[in-house]
């Protein structure tokens, strides 16, 4: 069951990766998804072996018995993973450059530790822009060598976008960013389910703990009191009413979205990020949808929510409820 807010557009214009008339054939359409991480290398492998998987799947030809049942309504899905690494202590990039030579659609960019928001905005920034943060545009893609994450300076090379299906390199961005924690909190095999609201035209897609089907099986009370405290006050001070989950991190969003207004609006440095970035697209008016999702407790390494990423995310909702957007009032 899914909770449907707001309208989706009809008759919407393909994104950059639909088959076109010289290339006939089913819509070919490509995500990328961003997984930020610090200190995640219990979790790192396993996830992207499951990810490589799914996707996998996704990309089979329509015809593969397992089309329909994993909501493929006959998009060629095209699928990249960003590893958003902040020098995890660990080692957890050295895993994930390890696993690079196995998945050639797995990227890595590395930099200073400086919030969950601020990783997803050179994130986000690699994937639309097509470049590390602190490097020019349009660099030769590829690794260099014996090059280790230690800054953003030596983070290996990002590989160029494959945005056709078949692979062959291009600059276009993908269609769809997904938000998704390393920590298997998210089920990787809900990402057709995602994919399948694309097909109706919603631009940001919740994975949702809040609404029927949805569920946070053994959390403690504490974590709960968390959870409904962040979205009372993302949804009561900061304005968002309609969303019930408006600090899932399991989210499929719309590069159209995306690239129609700087992120430099996007307020927040730590876990208050989210609730901005659901509150432009609420402002904005896109289509936003919730998908139930299970989110259980992580099995593995330490949460990494602090006391600090509470406060800000108090502050910035107080601000977010008086913001003004520049493009706000032309709308
Ligand atoms: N790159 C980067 N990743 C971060 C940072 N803070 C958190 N993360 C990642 O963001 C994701 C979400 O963080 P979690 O600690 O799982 O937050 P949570 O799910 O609310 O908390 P738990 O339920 O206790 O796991 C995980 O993949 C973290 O590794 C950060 O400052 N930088
Ligand atoms: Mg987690």
């Amino acid at each position: 069951m899914s909770k449907i807010l707001g309208l989706p557009q009809k008759n919407r214009k393909p994104g950059a990766g639909a088959g076109t008339a010289a290339q006939p054939g089913p819509p070919k359409k490509s995500a990328f998804i961003a997984i930020p991480t610090y200190n995640e290398a219990e979790n790192i492998e396993a996830l992207i072996n499951q990810l490589e998987k799914v996707i996998e799947k996704i990309a089979a030809p329509i015809a593969a018995p397992h089309a329909g049942a994993h909501g493929n309504t006959g998009t060629h899905w095209k699928i990249d993973i960003l590893i958003i690494d902040d020098k995890s202590p660990d080692g957890t990039a050295n895993i994930v450059m390890r696993l690079q030579h196995t998945y050639p659609n797995l990227h890595l960019i590395s930099g200073d530790k400086k919030g969950l928001g601020m990783a997803y905005r050179r994130g986000f920034q690699y994937i639309l822009e097509g470049r590390a943060p602190g490097r020019a545009p349009g660099r030769a893609p590829g690794r260099a060598p014996g090059r280790t994450p230690e800054n953003g300076a030596h983070t290996p090379a990002p590989r160029a976008h494959h945005n056709s299906a078949h692979g062959a390199p291009t600059n276009h961005p993908p269609d769809y960013i997904f938000q998704m924690d390393a920590d298997l909190q998210h089920n990787p095999q809900d990402i057709p389910r995602f994919l399948a609201q694309t097909e109706k035209g919603y631009e940001f897609i919740i994975g949702s703990r809040y609404i029927p089907g949805g569920d946070y099986p053994n959390w403690s009370f504490k974590r709960k009191i968390y959870s409904w405290g962040a979205n009372l006050i993302a949804r009561y001070i900061a304005g968002i009413y309609h969303i019930e989950d408006c600090t899932s991190g399991f989210r499929c969003i719309s590069t159209k979205f995306l690239r129609s207004f700087d992120l430099k609006e996007i307020s927040g440095n730590g876990y208050a990020f989210q609730m901005s970035l659901l509150h432009a697209a609420s402002k904005k008016r896109i289509p936003i949808i919730q998908i139930p999702i299970l989110f259980p407790n992580r099995n593995k390494g330490k949460s990494k929510l602090g006391h600090q990423d509470i406060g800000e995310f108090f502050v910035n909702a107080i601000k977010l409820r008086f913001k003004r957007y520049k493009w706000y009032d032309r709308q």
